[in-house]
């Protein structure tokens, strides 16, 4: 008789079942291993290999040999082609003994970045994921490339320049020098407009070229946006080197380039710091080249200036002004004084002009050439001459209608384009008719936009405002502005009265300008008289009327009224 089994033994059959299950789960073990995308492999608590995948030789491109079951890791290693990456040495591992996971990264000598999951049980033995992560880490570089690059000319963007620079100023403390040197492009904004953004783009792409050609190895430079650019220069001998870098870029970017088939001459300026004489931190020498860069372009174009101490109080004194003008203005501290205009034939007041007041509770009376160069940069002209045409339309109500009130624009309002608005909007305001109003402007203003300038002044002059040309003959002085627009008034300078009437060549000047616009059936004003013997002169050379000290000064609207009543 065979034995029975006892009860709680597992029967030969639940026995073979249960081994047929642990097969079948053993079987589907396996065929995931071989299946994943991962490799995989298991050690030993002494380091012997016990399990791998086929994926896991693939990855790392083993021989068969090498991964045997009995193989040690070291042995493993001894045949791996390539080493483990910076990033993967610098993390710390686990303390000794704990359980956990840790990853580390390997470069291989192809080129590949194979990333691991290496879990540690209690028992010593080990278990390791392996992945190809080159794909990721392509990626991953590209977009840390493009958060530190500019896309269009592939130069290193503002955030690499700051830390170039505080790498700079760590070397400067060991005693180096270096220098900053920023840059605008002169005349970039006239091709772009001309011949379109992707021009534009090309032309940067071109200069970026152009730039690196001068640069030495060690120089960075970045594109800070738009047409700046910068160079962190290190190792030279300063101020010289920068001087011999600055030159050699205003001269390469001074050649003509070729931009779609279309010849293109631009330019720059540069302005240069140097370190650490000149800031300590990157934002204070990014500030200090900045300044620099503004005197270099406000000398003209195509210069280099450096940065000097002074700049800084200057740049105080003048944001001290711009915060008083801002407070003026909204305080209605601005007022308006009068100059009267008078016909030469009946010596009738004709015309007024507003001229722009800002007395100032400490600095006194502020001369409008002092702040209106700051108001243009600064763009507070715009609320300003918005100002000064609702206050000159205002007060022009009080004078008898044939009297005109002139008010000076400068270009910046063109620009802007703020003007039109601004003027058809004070003549509604006020309800005074448009041709009492004039508007004049400089030929300085014609000249920087003359298609945006002339459209505007066109505009203007259908609704039947006057526009008079002002300053004639200083600056530009081209008698082709008075064919290119229709003035219905020109204002000699009174640089041309101040001489007369000795100077034959003024009084030659003065008589054909006369003929040329009474010819094209414009008035003529003589600015600036302050004699006599200059009166006489204007009135026989053919100007129709004069401004000036000699028959009135600029005055407050009231004495400008009481003027107007007494000669009536
Ligand atoms: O008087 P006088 O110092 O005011 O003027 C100095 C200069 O300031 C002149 O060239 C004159 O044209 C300019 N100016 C005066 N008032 C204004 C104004 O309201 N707007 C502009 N843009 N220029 C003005
Ligand atoms: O540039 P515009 O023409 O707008 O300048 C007008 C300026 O000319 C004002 O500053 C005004 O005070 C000044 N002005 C007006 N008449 C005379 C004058 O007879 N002599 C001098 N020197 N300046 C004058
Ligand atoms: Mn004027």
């Amino acid at each position: 008789m065979e034995p029975r089994p006892s009860d709680d033994a597992p029967s030969h059959d639940a026995l073979r079942a249960d081994n047929a299950a642990l097969r079948r789960e053993l079987e589907l073990l396996r065929t995931a291993l071989e299946r994943m995308p991962q490799g995989m492999c298991a050690f030993s608590g002494d380091d012997k290999l016990v399990l791998a995948n086929a994926q896991y030789r693939k990855i790392w491109n083993l021989p068969a040999e090498a991964v045997r079951p009995g193989t040690t890791f070291r042995q493993i290693m001894n045949v791996t082609p390539g080493r483990e990456t910076p990033a993967s040495r610098d993390r710390p591992p686990p303390a000794p003994g704990s359980e956990g996971t840790r990853w580390r990264e390997w470069q291989l000598d192809d080129g590949r970045i194979i990333e691991v999951l290496v879990s540690r049980l209690a028992d010593g033995s080990c278990v390791a994921l392996h992945e190809d992560a080159t794909e990721k880490h392509q990626v991953q570089e590209r977009v840390s490339f493009l958060a530190r690059h500019d896309l269009l000319t592939g130069l290193p963007n503002r955030a690499v320049l700051r830390e170039e620079l505080d790498r700079a100023l760590a070397g400067s403390r060991r005693g180096e020098t270096f220098a900053l040197l920023c840059l605008d492009l002169d005349r970039f904004k006239p091709v772009n407009d001309t011949y379109g953004h992707a021009a534009g783009d090309e032309l940067l792409k071109q200069v970026a070229a152009r730039l690196r050609h001068c640069l030495r190895e060690v120089d960075v430079m970045a594109r800070l946006g738009g047409d700046e650019f910068a160079v962190v220069q290190r190792g030279g001998v300063q101020p010289e080197a920068s001087t011999r870098l600055g030159l050699r870029i205003v001269d390469t970017l001074s050649q003509p380039f070729d931009v779609d088939g279309h010849v293109v001459h631009i330019g720059t300026s540069v302005g240069v710091t140097l370190a650490p004489q000149d800031g300590a931190d990157p934002e204070t020498l990014l500030r200090h080249g900045d300044l620099a860069l503004y005197r270099a372009k406000s000398e003209g174009r195509g210069q280099i200036s450096y940065f000097e101490p002074a700049m800084n109080k200057r740049i105080e004194a003048r944001r001290g002004i711009e915060n008083d003008l801002r407070e003026a203005m909204g305080n209605g501290q601005l007022s308006l004084a009068y100059q009267p205009r008078f016909a030469l034939d009946d010596g009738r007041i004709i015309g007024v002009e507003a001229l722009l007041r800002w007395p100032h509770p400490q600095r006194g009376m502020v001369r409008p050439d002092e702040f209106i160069p700051l108001a243009e940069e600064t763009g507070l002209i715009v609320p300003i001459g918005r100002w000064v045409l609702q206050q000159a339309c205002r007060d022009a109500l009080r004078w008898p209608p044939h009297i005109t009130v002139a008010v000076n624009v400068s270009a910046v309002q063109f620009v802007r384009s703020s003007v039109t608005s601004d003027a058809l909007q004070a003549l509604a305001d006020s309800g005074l008719p448009a041709r009492r109003l004039e508007l004049e402007i400089t030929e300085t203003s014609m000249i920087k936009d003359p298609t945006v300038v002339l459209s505007v002044l066109h505009g203007l002059r259908e609704k039947g405002v006057h526009i008079a040309l002002d300053d004639f003959g200083t600056g530009y002085s081209s008698l082709s502005h008075l064919h290119r627009f229709p003035f219905d008034h020109l204002k000699i300078d009174r640089s041309f009265v101040r001489d007369l009437p000795d100077r034959a060549d003024l009084r030659a000047i003065v008589r054909g300008v006369t003929t040329i616009a009474t010819g094209m059936g414009m008035q003529t004003t003589a600015e600036g008289v302050e004699t006599q013997e200059q009166l006489a002169a204007v009135r026989a050379l053919g100007c129709t009327a004069v401004q000036g000290f000699l028959l009135g000064r600029p005055m407050p609207a009231e004495a400008l009224t009481a003027l107007v009543v007494s000669r009536a």
